[in-house]
């Protein structure tokens, strides 16, 4: 089949690769996409059609539709991503490794006419402010229209991105549904081509290439080459009552409360606070002129996790997913709407995430699958940051990291220095979710809630950290916070959501110099006193539960994070050996840890 290009302005590299990749995949057509409204309806119309999606009611949710997807494949696929360098040594114990060769070899034969019969989509896309030094362009080619209308909603599609493209490369990505094989599964990645290809997988995170694939993988690689970071980190700026925004960034794994932190609705009882949207998912940090850090939002949709969004959570997110929205795996009521576990009262009649009638108190397992989501765009929420189009990103005063852990971890705490810092961050465990294929619940390593994401050697991506210092005199305060502590009764000690405003206030204040800290020898943690506020309706003794810093657990983490640390090699930095073992004599040298 001859290559059709539209119109001009495609550049030759463009046209000659795609025309290089559909000679393999042998589609039937070729479309370009141009990111128009008129193009996504156009896509949904023929989802629709043959039933890959199911349109929800107009009136209550206008524009708005389900898709269900092969049960096999509703998460991402860790054990089928790869990292394909020369030396398989670059890309460390937390990654998967596949020689490039082999790897292409692979993918050729599997990638063979998987396109027949079926339409391949040019998606050229840009990451980033249209007018930013920062922004990156990626083209994708894939035979999903689930995949170019969800493109449509996350990036910035069409021209816009043909035109960035003109000063610098494109990052290329080659998708294909292929047969939903589990077994034939896989997502490569080949930073040094700065090419992606998956294959067997319709998930977001394994199927919308410019997500993890290349925000993270790929431009973590590119960060560390070029001095700086791709994290998986929200952005938000805090408003106090004065109306002065500090922006900060949190990196915690998926499905641990990221979206609803950043699209957080302050409590009644804080008049005066607000926080605004920057990104919910992924911060790309550069060192400005000045020394500063700042980030900006690669994305332009949300792909977040639905379960456990209600009104009374999240009134906020809830108004935002009312329209223009793609549900993926939710619950579907008789009157056509989406549902879901935790969004309120359960409807008589239900269908769940695979179209089976669902049954309160008698069927199985959930209605909703626990990674069910939702894509929207960014610009349909109403607090979205003035600033998240800003060419130059936000400054970053304060870094948060944060996860599920039922113990251990206080609520709020903050680290004595920026190598301190990057330790707590390098400690970072979690306790697994449902947003990768696997066991839930289960505690591991997730340094900087990237272990899924860092595209070369963890301890390499330490030193990168690390090399911050020497290069900045005015680096961010870093914190860890847990909102997931329980208590003995196995009951959730802090009330989270809005309240969640609360700690967020402590660490703005921290950032001021404004508000006192005890100091502990795993860092800086409130005093009680400091956390209570009118109207935040917690006993002193639950805030002291919260902060409390228990000497033996504390040794025990310590032990298995120097175990985690060990199996990392040579390549492990000697600052962060010598961080650990500061925090461990402190924590020797004090009877308990919570000297209040
Ligand atoms: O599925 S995604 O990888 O896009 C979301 C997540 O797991 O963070
Ligand atoms: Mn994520």
């Amino acid at each position: 089949m001859a290559l059709k290009v539209p119109g001009d302005g495609v550049q030759q590299p463009v046209i000659g690769w795609v025309d290089a990749v559909s000679k393999i995949m042998k589609p039937d057509s070729i479309v370009w996409c141009d990111g128009s409204e008129e193009e996504f309806r156009s896509l949904i119309k023929g989802m629709i059609a043959d039933g890959t999606l199911i349109k929800l009611n107009e009136e209550k949710y206008p524009n708005c539709y389900l898709h269900r997807s092969n049960p096999n494949d509703v998460a991402r696929s860790e054990e089928a991503t790869f990292i394909c360098t020369e030396n398989k040594d670059d890309v460390g114990p937390t990654n998967n490794w596949m020689a490039p060769d082999e790897a292409h070899a692979k993918l050729l034969k599997l990638f063979d006419g998987c396109m027949t019969g079926r339409t391949m989509y040019v998606i050229p896309y840009l990451l980033g402010p249209a007018d930013s030094p920062y922004s990156q362009v990626g083209i994708e080619l894939t035979d999903s229209p689930y995949v170019a209308a969800n493109m449509n909603i996350m990036t910035k599609v069409g021209r816009v991105a043909l035109e960035h493209l003109k000063d610098v490369g494109f990052v290329k990505g080659v998708h294909s549904i292929g047969a939903l094989d589990p077994s034939n599964r896989y997502i490569c990645h080949f930073p040094d081509e700065k090419l992606i290809m998956s294959l067997n997988s319709n998930y977001g995170g394994n199927a919308l290439l410019s997500k993890k694939c290349h925000s993270l993988r790929l431009a973590s690689v590119m960060g560390r080459d070029e001095g700086w970071l791709a994290e998986h980190m929200l952005v938000i700026g805090i408003e106090d009552p004065d109306g002065t925004v500090i922006y900060v960034t949190g990196a915690f794994p998926s499905a641990s409360g990221k979206t609803n932190l950043t699209m957080l609705k302050p409590p009644e009882y804080m008049k005066g606070w607000d926080v605004w949207a920057v990104s919910d998912d992924i911060a790309w940090i550069h060192l400005d002129s000045e020394g500063r850090l700042r980030a900006i939002n690669p994305e332009s949709g949300l792909f977040a996790v639905a379960p456990n969004t209600s009104p009374k959570t999240n009134p906020r997110i809830m108004e935002m997913v009312k329209k223009n929205t793609i549900f993926t795996n939710v619950a579907l009521s008789s009157d056509k709407t989406p549902w879901w576990e935790g969004m309120g009262e359960h409807p008589r009649k239900l269908w769940d995430w695979q179209g089976k009638v669902w049954t309160a108190g008698k069927s199985a397992g959930s209605a909703a699958h626990p990674n069910s989501r939702f894509t929207t765009s960014i610009h349909q929420y109403p607090s979205l940051s003035t600033e998240y189009n800003n060419p130059n990103g936000v400054p970053i005063t304060a870094i948060i990291f944060g996860g599920r852990r039922s113990e251990l971890v206080p609520l709020v705490y903050e680290s004595f220095s920026w190598e301190h810092g990057v330790l707590m961050g390098a400690m970072l465990k979690v306790e697994t979710t449902a947003a990768a294929a696997g066991e839930v619940g289960v505690l591991r390593n997730d340094p900087m809630a990237m272990k899924p994401f860092c595209g070369y050697h963890i301890a390499d991506y330490f030193n990168h950290w690390l090399s911050f210092r020497s290069r900045s005199g005015k680096l961010p305060k870093i914190f860890q916070i847990n909102a997931f502590r329980m208590g003995r009764d196995g009951r959730f000690l802090w009330p989270g959501y809005s309240n969640n405003l609360v700690v967020l206030k402590w660490i703005v204040e921290r950032c001021r110099g404004k508000v006192e800290a005890v100091e502990t020898p795993i860092g800086y943690v409130p005093t009680a006193a400091s956390l209570k506020i009118d109207g935040l309706n917690i006993t002193e003794t639950t805030i002291n539960e919260l902060l409390h810093v228990d000497k033996g657990t504390w040794m025990d983490e310590l032990e298995s994070s120097w175990l985690f640390f060990e199996s990392l090699g040579e390549r492990f930095p000697i600052v962060l050996r010598q961080e650990l073992s500061k925090l461990m004599d402190r924590l020797q040298e004090s009877s308990s840890a919570n000297p209040r």
